[in-house]
């Protein structure tokens, strides 16, 4: 490089040596920009190709997990080491709230970024063989992910879809093992719900048996070999597992661990740790391939504890929560939620505000440095939550759960909440006819045990006006 010293002198040259000097130096600049334009060619050439350098994401979706059902989420009977762990080199959040309180509406949520009711999963779909479920245009993480270079797979739980255009690869997914319906007994594969009894095990689109093989550890193998096989290409694996969702059947080391406690809790913590072991296996293949620190895990409940029947009518801790899975009250809504990327994403920090299952969509395509949707969803980045700690994007939300006359709803604004048609399935207090419409405010009474609708008129008219506002989708 010439100095700007050398420049000043010039201009005092007479100007015959001036224009030799102007003719070297045009010389001397076009070969310096060969040499840059060289030099950019040899980068290139050394450059890693499109998304090789990107981040890893296996986001795991837990099943019917209470929203306080880990130990570091104060549930001090439980043993979950692989959860706290999680917690430890990670971020949890106190107000992760699920996009429904039903499976296959979370999971649209999930993994559309959308109202599970926009995204036309207002309730569960379908666990029979030939019924359509999301419908496929609706575009899904994977496919996202797939267009930006990723290989994608799903392992685990489907529940959006039965038929071949709503199954999971004819929704983004270039792999897929795992149930279509809503849950399965884990050592047949058959669907544990009602009769007709039937197989439900699929790989790709076709069925096939594994009989009398723990579901668990099937699912455990089935992501060693997806990390082991794409270790070298970015991917985004979506584990759905199953657990600790009914038939709870937990191992035989967690029967004794657990052999002090009542039931139904002793059932469900068995399947809790057997869930908390299964995931921390798959954790340590990734440490063994050496991709954990270009991975971002994403653990998370798809919506609060089931007290159906067949999860023995409860066994989940929603805390200090009302409610739980099949209710907008807040112990179907809240759930435990982890996010893990060291080197990137603080450890061992707490976030408390509100954030919603939507979220993750733009959130990992937005960590990942993928393009953003080309349409318009409700979930938002959650970035600055996770990095500066940053305010809640959201300062309204809204939820439906099924659809008629008997559809719930609830709708939020800062920390007032109206439900309409609310469910109460813990069975904490009675619902009259005058809860229809039940308005709380969060900061006061997290327990939502009282109606304030007849005392707080002109809010009741602003949060109506809000909902309707919502449905009629803006
Ligand atoms: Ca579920």
């Amino acid at each position: 490089m010439v100095s700007s010293g050398g420049y000043i002198a010039e201009d005092v040259r007479p100007h015959s040596m001036a224009r030799k000097r102007s003719h070297w130096e045009r010389i001397v600049k076009l070969l310096a920009s060969i040499t840059s334009i060289l030099t950019c060619i040899a980068w290139i050439g050394v450059v890693p190709a499109e998304g090789a350098d990107r981040p890893n994401v296996l986001l795991i979706y837990t099943d019917d997990q209470g929203s306080l059902d880990a130990n570091c989420y104060g549930s001090k009977d439980l043993t979950t080491p692989t959860l706290d762990h999680l917690a430890a080199t990670g971020l949890r959040f106190t107000q992760m709230c699920a996009p429904s309180a039903i499976c296959s509406s979370s999971r649209a949520g999930l993994l559309t970024g959308r109202f599970p009711a926009r995204a036309g999963v207002p309730g569960n779909v379908s666990s029979s063989k030939g019924h359509a479920g999301m419908p496929p245009e609706q575009v899904t993480l994977a496919e996202a992910f797939r267009d930006a270079g990723y290989a994608t797979g799903h392992i685990g739980k489907w529940h959006l879809g039965y038929d071949e255009a709503t199954m999971p690869n004819g929704q983004g997914f270039d792999s897929s093992f795992g149930h279509m319906g809503g849950c399965i007994d884990n050592y047949s594969h058959f669907f544990y719900w009602q009769g007709p009894n039937r197989h439900d095990l699929w790989r790709n689109g076709k069925e096939i048996w594994m009989d009398g093989q723990f579901f668990p550890d099937l699912m455990v193998q089935e992501c060693r070999e997806f990390l082991t096989k794409k270790r070298t290409q970015p991917f985004f694996l979506y584990w759905a597992i199953n657990v600790p969702h009914y038939p709870m059947q937990g191992t035989e080391k967690w029967r004794q661990h657990y052999a002090h406690l009542p039931a139904p809790r002793r059932m469900y913590a068995e399947f809790v740790s057997t869930m908390d072991e299964k995931i921390g296996e798959v954790l340590a293949q990734l440490d063994q391939l050496g991709l954990r620190d270009n991975t971002i895990i994403v653990v998370q409940s798809d919506h609060g504890h089931s007290t159906e029947e067949r999860a023995f009518f409860g066994g989940g801790n929603a805390g200090p929560y009302r409610g739980a899975k099949g209710g907008l009250f807040e112990g179907g809504l809240r759930v435990p939620s982890f996010i893990s990327w060291p080197g990137v994403i603080p450890q061992g920090e707490v976030r408390d505000q509100f954030v919603t299952g939507c979220d993750w969509f733009p959130t990992l395509l937005d960590l990942a440095g993928c393009e953003p949707p080309g349409h318009a969803i409700e979930g938002q980045s959650l970035r600055s939550v996770l990095l500066q700690n940053g305010p809640s994007p959201h300062k309204q939300w809204c939820w439906q759960l099924g659809s008629g006359n008997n559809a719930q709803f609830a709708v939020r604004e800062g920390n007032w909440k109206l439900l309409v048609n609310p469910r109460d399935t813990s069975g904490q207090g009675k619902l009259t006819d005058k809860d229809k419409k039940f308005l709380v405010n969060l900061e006061s009474d997290i327990g939502e045990a009282t109606n304030l609708a007849e005392q707080e008129p002109a809010r009741l008219a602003q949060m109506e006006k809000l909902l309707k506002s919502f449905r009629a989708g803006n």
